[in-house]
C-alpha cells in the first residue's frame, strides 16, 4: 500500500538564513542522483564511496555545467541510515536560494519532493523505529520544555515500547496455553472461578493464567492512568491560578514571577484576559495563567475575561485555586471550588492574605491547603515546592516511571483492557477456551496497534501529518 520504490527529496532544514542547511534524498536513486548532480575538486566518482564520511565537494548543474554551491555531502547506505534506504545528505550553505537550486537539481535529476514527516515514515515502514519511536521524534522536535525533551527521549529510547512488549509476551504465552487446549482439549486446562481456592497441584495452570491475566490487567490500567500526566509532560504544563475577584490572582503571579508583569488594583474584576507566563521551577518549565476572578457579571468585558478564565481551567494541568483569608470563605468560593474539583485535575488550595488575617478554619476544605501572602511573600516557597511535587513527582506514572503520552496509546490500552477483561468473563463462566482465545487475540491486537505491528494508513497519516517537511 506504500510505494517505496521511488526517491524522495527534501530541504530538512528551517527556513531562513543560517550557517548550513541540508537537503536530504531518500531512496533506491539517491546514489545515481547525487552522481549527476556533485562533483569534488579532483574529479573523483561516488563510486563505492565509504558510508557516513563526509566528502568536500560542488554541486553543479549538470544543464548548465555551473557549480551553485560549495557542499559537503555524506552517503549513508541501506540499510544503516534513518530511513532504511540509502540516503544522500547535502550540507551546503543556509541561504534559500542555494538550499532550493540543489532541491530542484534533485527533483530534475528523479527524486520527487517528499511528504510532512515522509522520511520518518519511511524508517517506520523500514522496520528501523516502531511507531511509539517515530511519536517519540516528533515530539522531540517539537518539545518546549526539559521534561518534555525528557519524556520524548524515553520513549524514543523504548521505555515505553518495553513495557508493552513485556505485556504482550505474557498475553501471548497465555494464549498458547490456551491454544493448546483448544488443539488437544484432552489435556484439558481447568480454568477456576478467581475467587475459589487455588488447585492443589493436578490441573495445569488455570490459576496461573488468570493471575497472570490479573496482573496484565493491572499494568495496563496503570498505563491508562499514567496518561494524565503523560500528557502534561508532553505539551508542558499549565498551572491556573483561579478565584473569586480580588482575592490576589494577579499579586500571586508577580510574586512568583517575581516581576510586575499582571496589573493589580483593590478594585475587584481587575484582570479581563487571561495572562501566561514561562516559570522555572527547580528546572521543570511550566506555564502559570493568570486569569479574571469568576463571578456573576453584567460587563461584556468581564464576561468574554471569565469564559477565557474557564477556558484556561479546562487546558489546565494543575489549579492553584484561591482564597482571601481576610474576608473569610465566601458561598461562590464553595461553588468554584466545587466546580474545579469535578474537572477531575490536581487543585492546589491556598489561602491568601494571611498576612492580614485568616478567618477561614482549617477544618474546611476536607483536605490540607497552604497558607500564605503575596503582598508579603509569605508562604511561596512551599507553594513552589508543592506545584513542583505534584507535576514532576505525578501521582500516576507506572512504577517503572514509564507514562504515555498520546491519546492514541490511552485509546488502544483501553481497548485492550476491555478485551481482557471479556476474556475474565469468559473464564469465570467456563465458556469454552475458543471465545477467551478471541479477546486475548484482540487485546494483542490493540497492544499491537501502539507500537504499530499492525496499522491503517489512515493512522499513520494522522500521526505523520503532524511532522514537517524534510523529517
Ligand atoms: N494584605 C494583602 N493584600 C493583598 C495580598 N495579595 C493581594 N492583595 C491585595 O488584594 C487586592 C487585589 O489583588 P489582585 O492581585 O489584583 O487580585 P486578583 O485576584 O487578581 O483580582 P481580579 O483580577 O480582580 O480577579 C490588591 O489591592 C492587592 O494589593 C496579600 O497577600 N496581602
Ligand atoms: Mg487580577
Amino acid at each position: 500500500m506504500f510505494d517505496l520504490t521511488d526517491t524522495i527529496s527534501a530541504i530538512s532544514t528551517p527556513p531562513g538564513e543560517g550557517g548550513i542547511g541540508i537537503v536530504r534524498v531518500s531512496g533506491p536513486a539517491s546514489i545515481s542522483i547525487a552522481k549527476k548532480i556533485f562533483t569534488t575538486p579532483k574529479g573523483e566518482s561516488l563510486n563505492g564511496v565509504e558510508s557516513h564520511k563526509l566528502i568536500h565537494g560542488y554541486i553543479k548543474d549538470p544543464d548548465t555545467r555551473k557549480n551553485i554551491d560549495e557542499v559537503l555531502l555524506t552517503v549513508m547506505y541501506s540499510p544503516k541510515s534513518f530511513t532504511g534506504e540509502d540516503v544522500v545528505e547535502i550540507s551546503c550553505h543556509g541561504g534559500s536560494l542555494p538550499l532550493n537550486k540543489i532541491l530542484n537539481l534533485t527533483i530534475k535529476s528523479g527524486a520527487r519532493l517528499a511528504e510532512p514527516g515522509e522520511f520518518t515514515k519511511r524508517a517506520f515502514l523500514n522496520g528501523r523505529l516502531n511507531l511509539l519511536q517515530a511519536e517519540a521524534v516528533i515530539d522531540i522536535i517539537k518539545s518546549k520544555s526539559d521534561t518534555a525533551l525528557e519524556s520524548a527521549m524515553n520513549q524514543l529510547q523504548g521505555g515505553l515500547a518495553g513495557k508493552i512488549t513485556s505485556i504482550k509476551s505474557i498475553l501471548i504465552n497465555v494464549l498458547a496455553e490456551i491454544e493448546a487446549d483448544i488443539d488437544f482439549p484432552e489435556e484439558d486446562i481447568e480454568f477456576t472461578p478467581l475467587s475459589s481456592p487455588p488447585l492443589q497441584g493436578g490441573a495445569r495452570g488455570g490459576i496461573t493464567l488468570q493471575k497472570n491475566l490479573e496482573s496484565v490487567l493491572t499494568e495496563i490500567g496503570q498505563l491508562v492512568d499514567s496518561y494524565r500526566y503523560g500528557k502534561i509532560y508532553r505539551e508542558g504544563v499549565s498551572v491556573v491560578i483561579a478565584g473569586r475577584p480580588n482575592v490576589g490572582k494577579s499579586s500571586l503571579i508577580n510574586a512568583l514571577l517575581n516581576e510586575e508583569r499582571s496589573i493589580v488594583t483593590s478594585i475587584p474584576g481587575t484582570t479581563r484576559d487571561t495572562i501566561e507566563e514561562g516559570l522555572n521551577l527547580n528546572g521543570l518549565t511550566i506555564k502559570i495563567v493568570d486569569t479574571a476572578g469568576i463571578r456573576e457579571s453584567e460587563g461584556l468585558v468581564e464576561q468574554e475575561g471569565i469564559k477565557r478564565t474557564q477556558k484556561a481551567i479546562e487546558g489546565a494541568g494543575l489549579i492553584i485555586f484561591l482564597l482571601d483569608g481576610s474576608e473569610g470563605l465566601r458561598k461562590e468560593d464553595k461553588d468554584l471550588i466545587n466546580e474545579i474539583k469535578h474537572k477531575n485535575k490536581p487543585v492546589i488550595i491556598a489561602i491568601n492574605k494571611i498576612d492580614v488575617e485568616n478567618k477561614i478554619s482549617s477544618e474546611w476544605a476536607d483536605g490540607e491547603f497552604l497558607k500564605i501572602s503575596a503582598l508579603k511573600n509569605i508562604g511561596l516557597n512551599e507553594l513552589k515546592n508543592k506545584i513542583f511535587d505534584i507535576i514532576y513527582n505525578g501521582h500516576c506514572k507506572t512504577p517503572e516511571g514509564i507514562f504515555i503520552t498520546r491519546e492514541r496509546h490511552r485509546e488502544l490500552l483501553s481497548k485492550s483492557q476491555g478485551s481482557l477483561n471479556k476474556a475474565i468473563n469468559a473464564i469465570n463462566q467456563n465458556l469454552s477456551s475458543e471465545f477467551v482465545a478471541v479477546d486475548l487475540r484482540l487485546a494483542l491486537d490493540s497492544l499491537g496497534e501502539i507500537t504499530g505491528e499492525t496499522y491503517s494508513e489512515d493512522v499513520l497519516d494522522r500521526i505523520f501529518q503532524e511532522f514537517c517537511i524534510g523529517k
